[in-house]
């Protein structure tokens, strides 16, 4: 590559994965505004060209996108998808890498999938020659936890993107985006952007990039309904699964309740016993030493016993109110699920559908 050519890097993924915070972290100051609450930030694509810090002679242009989900209403799929086409449109030299940020602290999930697949089908297959994974946030996870999360990214997702269809994205294309060690995942980088040379994405056939209602048709047409099944699918699997779990859950706080009730029970019998004993120690009524001694040993037993039940009584109560904060856990995952499918079938159902004809090659099915 030219010392002299401009090296392109757009910046994607979910609102609030730090595609903003990662910019200004590579560029060493704030050139993109960050979003420090729940209300998704970035608005417009807007980029900034920078010295590449670590070869001073290689000029990068950061790309900074809307994120996927945004929460404000008037930043539909459709708009957000239309605003990224046309930035991409008007570059000269087209695009040289796509980093698709995904938080460390969330799954790589159906709707990372669905987002990343959109893009494919919009952008071409060549795409996926050119795009890396960044696991963000990564010094937000506990220390002890890292090395196993990261290494465990590293290693599935490939696979879990392989197994959903998707051309093979080699591990030295996903990147670890570390604060703390940020060093480590610039060399990777660095390296990319000498050795990756620019392509020109190929906006879907019959898709106006510039025009939303144009994007929303294509996100309603065939292939794209196909694609949204496939992921409904995968969502629909992932919550028969936690209702699997759930059931088992169920199961156990029974057991626990019915153990709760059962020891109860034993308790007051053994309550009985000793305040019979109780009764008989007190008012004197045994005959001789030996007798005393043996109302004394019962007396003994019977605490004991009753001890004994109370800590089996208090274990199976902590072990239900577990299991049932794990069921709400669950509970929460299915309705964020049926949240999803909720989603999907919004971008499905929307009004005056209008196919795309299929005339290109890009397309997947
Ligand atoms: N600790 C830590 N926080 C981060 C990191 N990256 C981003 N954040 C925080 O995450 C929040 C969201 O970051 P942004 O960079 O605004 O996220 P974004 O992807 O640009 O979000 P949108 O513009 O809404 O799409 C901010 O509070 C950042 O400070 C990181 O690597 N470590
Ligand atoms: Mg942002």
């Amino acid at each position: 590559m030219e010392s002299t050519q401009t090296v392109n890097i757009i910046f994607v993924g979910r609102t609030g994965s730090g595609k903003s915070s990662l910019c200004n972290k590579i560029a060493g100051r704030t050139l993109f505004r960050e979003g420090h609450n729940l209300f998704s930030e970035t608005e417009g694509v807007s980029s900034e060209v920078i010295n590449w810090p670590s070869a001073l002679q290689i000029k990068v242009k950061l790309i900074d996108c809307p994120g996927f989900g945004d929460n404000r209403p008037e930043m539909t799929n459709e708009v957000l998808f239309s605003r990224i086409l046309t930035f991409i449109q008007s570059l000269k030299d087209g695009l040289n890498i796509v980093l698709f940020c995904t938080n460390s602290r969330s799954r790589f999930d159906a709707h990372d999938s669905l987002e990343l697949e959109m893009l494919g089908l919009l952008l071409g297959e060549q795409l996926y020659d050119h795009v890396y994974i960044v696991l963000t946030q990564v010094n937000n996870l506990v220390v002890e936890e890292r090395p196993r999360l990261i290494t465990r990214f590293m290693y599935q997702l490939p696979s879990i993107l392989e197994s959903q269809g998707f051309p093979s994205i080699p591990e030295e294309r996903i990147l670890v985006s570390d604060f703390d060690n940020f060093d480590k995942f610039m060399t990777p980088l660095t390296r990319e952007i000498q050795t990756q040379e620019s392509f020109v994405p190929e906006i879907a056939d019959g898709v106006d990039a510039k025009d939303p209602e144009s994007i929303a048709r294509f996100l309603q047409s065939p292939e794209m309904k196909k694609v949204m099944q496939k992921y409904e699918e995968i969502i629909e699997a992932k919550k028969n699964q936690i209702i699997k779990i759930e059931e088992t859950l169920l199961n156990k706080t029974k057991e626990m309740e019915e153990q709760i009730q059962e020891y109860q029970m034993r308790n007051q019998q053994v309550q009985v016993e000793l305040s019979k004993v109780n009764d008989l120690l007190k008012n004197q009524q045994y005959t001789n030493e030996q007798t005393k001694k043996e109302l004394e040993a019962s007396q003994q037993l019977y605490r004991q016993q009753i001890n004994e039940f109370n800590k089996i009584i208090e274990n199976a109560k902590i072990t239900d109110a577990h299991t049932k904060r794990l069921i709400k856990a669950k509970e929460k995952q299915i309705q964020e699920l049926i949240g999803k499918i909720d989603q999907i079938n919004r971008v499905q159902s929307q009004p005056e559908i209008r196919y795309i004809e299929r005339s290109g090659g890009c397309w997947p099915f």
